[in-house]
């Protein structure tokens, strides 16, 4: 198709007049929760698709290609991670791909907005039967506040929020990596998504900036996930002795994956040449 007005397409835009779209059959949901808009849509071609305050989330059939990058590269990086926080993911893909681990004794799960909870287990099946696992704690109330409180700690911390523009922004702060840094254990990992590389590279270089300030080693890796303006960024935070450049490999059978190669775990740190500069330019060192 050519130059046109897409009438049955929801698409997502970007600065500069960069779009991300998809077909859909029709709208199923739009409601104002305490906290965002929310959509629900089924899309022409990848089931259904969740949008918060204009933001794609997931689609049906590709949100692995987000999950698994988000959640399996740090777990396997650990030696060992029993206790894990989420901090968002109220759709409960990430805790799914976290409770894969058989290492995992525990899983809580901080989301703020428990209509993304309640949407999600009526219309979508994201989570597989993850918030019903014995090992997983849901919890619905300030991930920031809870991080503050939490008498306990960490092994690995997993930030599934919305972008670093906007409300979620205090969760890019120095401030807020020191929460994160002080609720893990004195060898642990802390993950969060960091936007779309060349849409949001200042945000991207901001995080990481602050992270550096905070964490014992900060890593960088790019991904393409589906519905997202490619590649999407994540940040990787350490703290104590863990080398996030390995993985074991032994842990990553039986998981199932689609779209993150342990087997091929170098490749993630491809990113382009300019980024992988300006990125270096700051030493986290
Ligand atoms: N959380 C990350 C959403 C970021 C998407 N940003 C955007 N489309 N501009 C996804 C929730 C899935 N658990």
């Amino acid at each position: 198709m050519g130059f046109s007005d897409e009438e049955n397409a929801f698409i997502e835009w970007y600065p500069r007049g960069y779009g991300v779209g998809f077909k859909v059959k029709a709208r199923l949901l739009e409601i104002q929760t305490r906290y965002q808009r929310l959509e629900l849509y089924e899309t022409e071609g990848f089931g259904k698709l969740l949008v918060l305050d204009g933001t794609v989330q997931l689609v049906e059939r590709g949100e692995e290609s987000y999950h698994e990058p988000l959640v399996h590269p740090v777990m396997l990086a650990h030696p060992n991670p029993e206790r894990v926080l989420i901090i968002g993911g109220g759709d409960g893909g990430t805790l799914r791909e976290v409770l894969k681990h058989g290492t995992v004794e525990k899983a809580v799960m901080v989301e703020i907005d428990d209509a993304v909870i309640d949407v999600s287990r009526r219309y979508l099946n994201i989570d597989r039967g993850a918030f019903e696992d014995p090992r997983a704690e849901v919890i619905v109330g300030d991930g920031v506040e809870y991080l503050r409180n939490a008498g306990e700690k960490f092994d690995v911390i997993i930030i599934d929020s919305t972008d670093p523009v906007g409300p979620a922004k205090m969760l890019f702060s120095e401030g807020f990596y020191r929460d994160v840094y002080n609720a893990l254990n004195g060898r642990g990992l802390m993950v969060t998504q960091a936007g779309s590389v060349y849409l949001f590279t200042d945000e991207l270089l901001g995080a990481y900036r602050e992270m550096s300030r905070v964490f014992d080693r900060v890593y960088y890796f790019s991904f393409p996930v589906i519905g997202y303006a490619s590649p999407w960024s994540f940040l990787v935070g350490v703290k104590g002795d863990v080398d996030f450049t390995r993985v074991d490999l032994s842990r990553a059978e039986g998981l199932e994956l689609k779209y993150y190669d342990p087997e091929r775990h170098e490749t993630l740190f491809q990113m382009p040449r300019y980024v992988r500069e300006l990125l270096e330019a700051f030493p986290s060192l």
